[in-house]
């Protein structure tokens, strides 16, 4: 166990501290190396048994990240940018996650860590100006900082269907996949789910499986990847112009490496039009989205992508009826998170896999043997959940989160989620959320997006520090400000016409709406730079008592 964290047991049982970090994800651990070189004491606390986050625990078949490995990496250090050498294009989970171990062990953060433990209560005491953290170990922390790198991808959901727990096969969620391998082969395997993980997992194991039953609900929109093995001239190249690379990485909407253009659709010709789209076709990845700068926000523009992807499905599937089910219709392309895949469509080719439309032909219940649908029953010796997560807000609100005058975070976020940059929360002072709802989230790289959120949320203690002040959180005026901005920029986008976990539609009672500030990476940092500069407009401070008093 870390010395700091030994020396600092307070006389009431609980382990008094600087920071409490929650999550070892990317966020988390950025987080707790960087206040821990900032001097402070910190413990993070994680549910997994080791660091990775959703990387930790998605270990399906066929798990990848849709961003390129040179964007989905930390920035912070150019040593790990010089040590670690990516292998693809598009990194697979376990490399993914041995970057992750290999971060952990050069920074030695495991020290900080509790793993197999999880945050069940986090209290703001008002007098002591101080957040108590309960463990389910029973363990009390408390610090005068609390940082929620709790992730926006990490509750999953089941779906909403009847007799999950009377299925005799094996079951198993993508989400919180089992460490030992699991055999396919000659066995009859079900997924439920056609999103980002479905997608993945479908193209895997369409080899793998004796039969493959895809249950479709919404077909996803899938672009090929076009991933490919670096090699080692490229890596050279990479690693000279790494500084250049995250330079360009701040000033994108995305966060990431990609051109962003400001060419609109109708711009072009037809005949030009149709050679870019050709053209993001054979690149691969989310080339499209950095073609045209207006498929977001022109119906007309979005529609003609939607059908030249549509027409594609139709080249590639050769049975009709299959190729027609996988065309996505009554919603906008991109509007939902578009996947990327390596032979995803070319699967539904295969004489094994058969797709099973239960938007025609609905799911009753899950049997003892199998799956029901109005036409009958499929037997399966395998079911697959990939149905996705109570996205942005679940981790925050999986626990009693209570500000000032007890005021809990539910209560606070009964309406859906609302804070001041996606990083700060009225109402809760000193506790901060690295990606969180209202920022950019998950419509950008989320470890550029870490990484910014933690410099920021480190300058402000800093500032803190440096000026003796004890406490801080947003105005309501800020917090109301920035909502309006998120909602203004929100009510102009396709995304809202999409049924997604974007907007909150894939859990039951959900508040619904688009949170997530849609103004791109380079804008919010833009905004939050801002924020910094007039702090002392934005932000309630308190002084510390002592100061006060003097
Ligand atoms: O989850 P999802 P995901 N009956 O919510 C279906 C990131 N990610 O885990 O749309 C039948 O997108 C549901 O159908 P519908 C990425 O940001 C990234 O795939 O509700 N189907 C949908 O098809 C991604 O967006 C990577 O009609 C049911 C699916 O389950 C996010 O994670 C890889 C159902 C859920 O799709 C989440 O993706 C993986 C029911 N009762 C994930 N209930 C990469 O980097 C739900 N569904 C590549």
């Amino acid at each position: 166990m870390d010395t700091q964290m030994q020396t600092s047991v307070g006389g009431t049982g609980a382990r008094r501290i600087d920071v409490i970090v929650v999550g070892a994800g990317f966020a988390g651990l950025y987080a707790t190396y960087k206040f821990r070189e900032m001097g402070k004491v910190v413990v993070g606390v994680e549910a997994g048994g080791d660091v990775g986050g959703v990387w930790y625990w998605n270990r399906y078949p066929g798990a990848r990240c849709d961003l390129m490995s040179v964007d989905y990496s930390y920035g912070f250090s150019p040593e790990i940018e010089q040590e670690w050498t990516w292998s693809e294009q598009f990194a697979a989970q376990p490399e993914i996650l041995a970057y992750a171990n290999f971060v952990a062990d050069k920074l030695d953060l495991r020290r900080n860590y509790l793993f197999n433990t999880r945050v069940t209560r986090a209290t703001w005491d008002d007098e002591a100006k101080l957040w108590r953290a309960t463990t389910d170990g029973g363990e009390v922390l408390e610090a005068p900082f609390c940082v929620m790198a709790t992730g926006p991808l990490s509750v999953p959901k089941d779906p909403d269907i009847a007799g999950i727990e009377r299925f005799e096969g094996q079951l198993l969620r993508a989400q919180k996949w089992p460490h030992e391998p699991v055999d396919f082969k000659g066995k009859r395997v079900g997924v439920i789910g056609t999103g980002s993980t479905g997608v993945q997992i479908i193209q895997t194991l369409g080899s793998q499986a004796g039969e493959l039953f895809v249950f479709q609900r919404t077909p996803s929109f899938t672009l090929p990847m076009r991933n490919h093995v670096l090699e080692p001239d490229y890596v050279a190249e990479m690693k000279r112009h790494y500084r250049a690379m995250r330079e360009a990485m701040r000033n994108n909407p995305t966060g990431g490496t990609r051109p962003a253009t400001t060419r609109p659709f109708f711009s072009l010709p037809p005949t030009q039009r149709r050679q870019v789209m050709e053209q993001a076709w054979i690149n691969g990845g989310h080339t499209f989205l950095g073609s045209f700068a207006d498929l977001l926000s022109n119906q007309e523009a979005n529609d003609q992508v939607a059908d030249f992807v549509r027409e594609k499905i139709g080249q590639i599937v050769t049975d009709p009826k299959t190729a027609e089910a996988l065309k996505p219709k009554g919603y906008p392309i991109f509007a939902r998170r578009p996947c990327l895949d390596t032979e995803y469509y070319e699967t539904y080719n295969r004489p094994n896999v058969h797709l099973v439309d239960v938007a025609a032909d609905p799911i009753v219940e899950i049997t003892p043997k199998g799956i029901r649908t109005e036409a009958g029953e499929t037997e399966l010796d395998i079911l697959i959940f990939a149905t996705g997560y109570d996205a942005l807000t679940g981790a925050l609100l999986a626990f009693d989160v209570v500000g000032r005058n007890g005021r809990t975070l539910k209560e606070k976020w009964a309406s859906g989620p609302r804070s001041y940059l996606g990083i700060m929360l009225e109402g809760f002072p000193n506790l901060f959320a690295p990606n969180g709802p209202n920022g950019p989230a998950a419509l950008a790289n989320l470890i550029t997006i870490a990484e910014h959120d933690v410099d920021w949320i480190a300058e402000l203690i800093a500032y803190m520090d440096g000026n003796g002040l004890r406490s801080v959180e947003p105005s309501a005026r800020v917090e109301d400000a920035w909502m309006d901005l998120v909602a203004m920029l929100a009510e102009k986008s396709l995304i809202r016409k999409a049924n997604t976990w974007w907007v909150g539609a894939n859990v039951k009672g959900k508040p619904q709406g688009l949170t997530m500030f849609i103004g791109g990476f380079q804008k919010y940092r833009e905004h939050c730079a801002a924020a910094a500069r007039d702090r002392a407009e934005n932000l309630v401070f308190d002084r510390a008592r002592e100061s006060a008093a003097a």
